[in-house]
């Protein structure tokens, strides 16, 4: 399934979540779909790499919990970074419990996810009580949930029937969802949903624990998805600054293709 609307269309469209609309605007500003997925493990690494890359992205994927001197501090320094370059903060955080328990998990703890993270992911597997426990947070400060749809990795679960759920769960929350994690277009994935899809790399088609890649131009163009989550093909590359901006050429220029089809 293709998808022929531009993402400034896409905008006007997406008024039911704010941070939806905020995204496909950043999109067509700094014509950019590329988001980074900082999985490094100190605060250092993790801000020198936002920095670096900042003005090529629009979206910064985080795992807190693998940052070993995790505090206060890293999270204002990531703020001030995402106002310089113009990049949204995305906690990969993978939220999977009942509602009750989710809500602690987001809002208190060490990270206290709610007060900075502009999108988080969720996981459908507990039913829709889930996605009611993000409400009063999200719908207050104006950010989004990315329902996790499908999985790069091999021999995911989260494939057929499955995938249908979610997406019906994600159009009755339209307040609250964003967008997905998926690999492909789905015909039922109404056009005002953010598609996001991680196991994206140009010179690796997979790890040794499961994951699997695909290259930027064959997921934009192909899949038809929208913005792609670069891992370890960027920060694990000699200049990363460098290699963020061939991904964010390659994936702007599949975009623009398919728009023109
Ligand atoms: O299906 C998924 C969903 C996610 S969010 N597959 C994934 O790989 N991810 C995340 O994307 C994963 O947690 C990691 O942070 C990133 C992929 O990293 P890479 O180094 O393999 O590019």
């Amino acid at each position: 399934v293709k998808s022929h609307l531009s993402f400034q269309e896409r905008s006007q469209l997406a008024n039911c979540n704010k941070m939806a609309q905020k995204l496909f605007r950043l999109m067509s500003e700094k014509k950019s779909n590329l988001a980074v997925a900082a999985d490094l493990t100190t605060k250092a690494e993790v801000l020198k790499l936002a920095d670096a890359i900042g003005s090529e992205i629009v979206v910064l994927k985080t795992h807190v919990d693998i940052i070993s001197d995790y505090d206060e501090d890293f999270v204002k320094q990531l703020k001030a970074l995402s106002e310089k370059h113009k990049f949204l903060i995305f906690e990969d955080r993978k939220f999977a419990d009942i509602g009750n328990t989710v809500k602690y998990q987001y809002q208190s703890g060490v990270y206290k996810i709610s007060e900075w993270s502009d999108m988080v992911t969720v996981h459908a597997v507990a039913g829709p009580g889930i996605i009611d426990s993000f409400k009063d947070s999200v719908l207050q400060k104006e950010c989004g949930l990315l329902m996790l749809a499908q999985m790069s990795s091999k021999g995911s679960l989260c494939v057929g029937e499955y995938t249908q759920q979610v997406v019906e769960m994600a159009k009755q929350n339209q307040d609250c969802v964003m967008g997905f994690i998926c690999q492909e277009r789905l015909s039922n994935m109404p056009e005002h949903f953010v598609l996001m899809t991680p196991g994206v790399q140009l010179n690796n088609t997979a790890d040794t624990l499961g994951q699997q890649y695909n290259t930027p131009d064959y997921i934009v163009q192909e899949k038809s998805t929208d913005v792609i989550i670069v891992g370890r093909g960027i920060y694990q590359s000699q200049d990363p600054k460098s290699e963020a901006h061939k991904y964010r050429t390659i994936a702007w220029d599949s975009y623009e293709k398919r728009l023109s089809k």
